[in-house]
């Protein structure tokens, strides 16, 4: 694969970058060699998609959604020096030491990794008697360490906050329903040990269609909230129900930082909607499906990852104090 390179006029920096292009007035703008991550990059890959990327040994680790040939959705370790180039694993990823019950293997997509102290937590959506959220945790990226189911089926898009919240783990989700749900809330709960789960509490849903029609139909939490000092920033994504389908889009909202179903403020205009032809082309036309971001604390720097039509991973870029300002700018809270 040729090697894609980084814009070399940005300084130096930890997450993958490149400046905002000439002439662009938008909050976040597009790698200009995306899709990082092309639907083909495995053998037997019909596409890889909604997938999250974190920091790790001094490159980047990741778990990936890959539908194969038979469109199983499965789940793999991929590791890149750069965030841009990644070479992943041939072989499915396998979760280790779960009650056999959860054990058995049905299904997994839309994983999220998100680092607590020493340990990875993946969560995805895990096939159990329809979909529900699984939890792992690893140290290496090799042995992954599968904990029980965090809620009863149905439900999609579990995403753990970086830290313990009054003395808990906390974590944001989205009950759904076993197929295409026309509906969608996202909802916080709390955990003394990532086993029981309670607390849970109504943080937003979708908005008003005469409001801001591109999150109207559904909504649910994208990558790991980010730590900012005006509140949690969660990027997210909605869903507008059009008479050729459902189109995904993505946009952020701000939660308070001890209680994050307390929502700040949130986009009324969205961030990002499929636009370019690997958004609107693929396997599901018109998504944008943010699961992961990389942030670069010293210079506010975002890159978020997100899968483009169902196909490929595509990544955007974005400064975190334009985001909140546009968030309190275009907010219908
Ligand atoms: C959602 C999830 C995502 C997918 C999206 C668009 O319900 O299944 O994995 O990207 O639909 O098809």
């Amino acid at each position: 694969m040729n090697q894609k390179n980084i814009n070399q006029t940005s300084p130096a920096t930890s997450i993958p970058w490149e400046d905002r292009p000439v002439g662009c007035n938008k909050v976040i703008w597009r790698y200009s060699s995306n899709p990082v991550i092309p639907r083909g990059l495995l053998p037997d890959s019909n596409s890889i998609f909604n997938s999250a990327v974190v920091p790790f040994n001094g490159g980047y680790a990741g778990v990936f959604r890959v539908d194969d040939t038979n469109i199983r959705m499965t789940l793999h370790v991929g590791f890149s020096k750069d965030g841009i180039n990644w070479e992943i694993n041939p072989e499915t990823l396998r979760f280790e030491g779960a009650d056999p019950e959860i054990g058995v293997w049905e299904y997994g997509y839309d994983p999220r990794v998100c680092k607590i102290g020493d340990k990875y937590f993946v969560t995805w959506c895990n096939g159990y008697h329809g979909p529900t959220i699984g939890i792992a945790w690893t140290e290496d990226f090799k042995t992954f360490h599968q904990l029980e189911n965090a809620f009863l089926p149905y439900n999609r898009n579990g995403v753990l906050f970086p830290r313990k919240i009054n003395g808990n783990y906390a974590m944001l989700s989205r009950p759904s329903d076993n197929g295409h749900t026309p509906f969608g809330d996202i909802y916080y709960s709390e955990s003394p040990d990532l086993e029981f789960w309670g607390r849970h509490r109504f943080v937003m849903g979708p908005s008003d269609f005469a409001d801001s029609a591109w999150q109207c139909c559904k909504i649910g939490p994208g990558p790991v909230p980010i730590e900012t000092r005006e509140g949690w920033l969660m990027i997210y994504h909605g869903v507008h129900h059009t008479c050729q389908g459902y189109n995904y889009s993505f946009g952020a909202a701000l939660l308070d930082i001890d209680k994050p179903w307390k929502v700040i403020a949130r986009t009324g205009a969205y961030l990002l909607h499929p636009e370019t032809m690997y958004e609107c082309v693929g396997d599901v036309p018109n998504v944008c499906f943010p699961c992961a971001c990389l942030h670069d604390e010293q210079t506010g720097r975002l890159a978020i990852y997100y899968g483009c039509a169902d196909t490929c991973v595509g990544l955007a870029f974005g400064h975190v104090d334009e985001i909140i300002d546009f968030i309190k700018k275009t907010n219908i809270q």
